[in-house]
């Protein structure tokens, strides 16, 4: 352990913020279920048709937008956790959405990307930004139009951030993963990553994942419920622990 307390990695997908009134994907009321993946979440998508992948986003955006959207008990038991322990810490999201931040986390990777940024494909800046996206939409940097597009990661595009991710996954002593069913690589490899550099692993889910068999130990039930919990118990124990 390279400090006395432990360094930690946490890994957080669509079901952390399912109870702050955002969908997950591949739940039965979830986002694959209303749209396919094929036209909204790959470059292909994009290329096809633009106007019907900006529409997808824009509806998202307008939500975070209008308010409603608050984190939950599970965003603020994290950064409470940040805060708190003695060791690293790491908190990788999946998700796009600004509830990690908005609870008070710091130290965090998006490494899907982030619905309230975009980026000029042509001039590869990114900016913050609450409005709608179109093909009209001129970039604030090169001044060209049509080339704007959400600041996301599709299927067969590269997340971000790996560099750092893998460099923390190499030293942590403990891995969390949080509301991710396990389906999308490489986030369903980090468990394999930190438990070959001998971490200890736990799953906080409300069902066993793909992965659920490479987790040392896990908790199911709503994360509202479970991350507190779970983090109470390891500020307690101060250290992660043994074995
Ligand atoms: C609760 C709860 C509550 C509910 N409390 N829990 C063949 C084999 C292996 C890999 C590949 C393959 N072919 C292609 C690939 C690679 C591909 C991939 O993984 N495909 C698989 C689907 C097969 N991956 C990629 O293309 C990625 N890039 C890549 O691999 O680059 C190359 C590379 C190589 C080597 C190293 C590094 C990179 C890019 C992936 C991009 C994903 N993009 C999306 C959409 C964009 C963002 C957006 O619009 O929001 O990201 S897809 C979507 O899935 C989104 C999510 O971040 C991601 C993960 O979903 P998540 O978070 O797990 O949600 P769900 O719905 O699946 O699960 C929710 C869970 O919560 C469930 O378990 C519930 O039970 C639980 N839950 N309520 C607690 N209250």
């Amino acid at each position: 352990m390279a400090n006395g307390a432990g360094s930690i990695v946490v890994l957080t997908g669509a079901g952390i913020s399912k109870e702050s009134g955002l969908s997950t994907f591949r739940d039965p009321d979830g986002i694959w279920a209303r749209v396919r993946v094929e036209d909204v979440a790959t470059p292909e998508a994009f290329a096809r048709d633009p106007e019907r992948v900006h529409e997808f986003y824009n509806m998202r955006r307008r939500r975070h937008r209008e308010g409603g959207i608050q984190p939950n008990a599970a965003h603020l038991a994290l950064a409470r956790l940040e805060t708190e322990w003695r060791g690293a810490f790491l908190l990788v999201t999946q998700n796009i959405d600004n509830l990690h931040e908005r609870a008070g986390s710091r130290n965090l990777v998006h490494m899907h990307g982030e619905m309230l940024k975009a980026r000029c494909a042509r001039c590869d800046s990114v900016r913050e930004w609450h409005e709608d996206l179109g093909l009209a939409t001129a970039c604030p940097a090169c001044g060209r139009a049509g080339d704007m597009r959400p600041h996301v990661v599709w299927f067969g595009e590269m997340p971000l951030e790996m560099d750092r991710i893998g460099a923390a996954l190499a030293a942590c002593d403990l891995f969390v993963s949080i509301g991710t069913s396990g389906n999308v690589y490489p986030a369903a490899g980090f468990v394999r990553e930190a438990r070959g550099a001998g971490a200890r692993t736990a799953e906080l889910n409300l069902e066993p994942s793909l992965g659920a068999s490479l987790f040392h130990q896990a908790s199911y039930g709503p994360a509202t419920r479970v991350v507190p919990e779970f983090v109470a118990s390891l500020l307690a124990a101060g250290a992660v622990p043994a074995g």
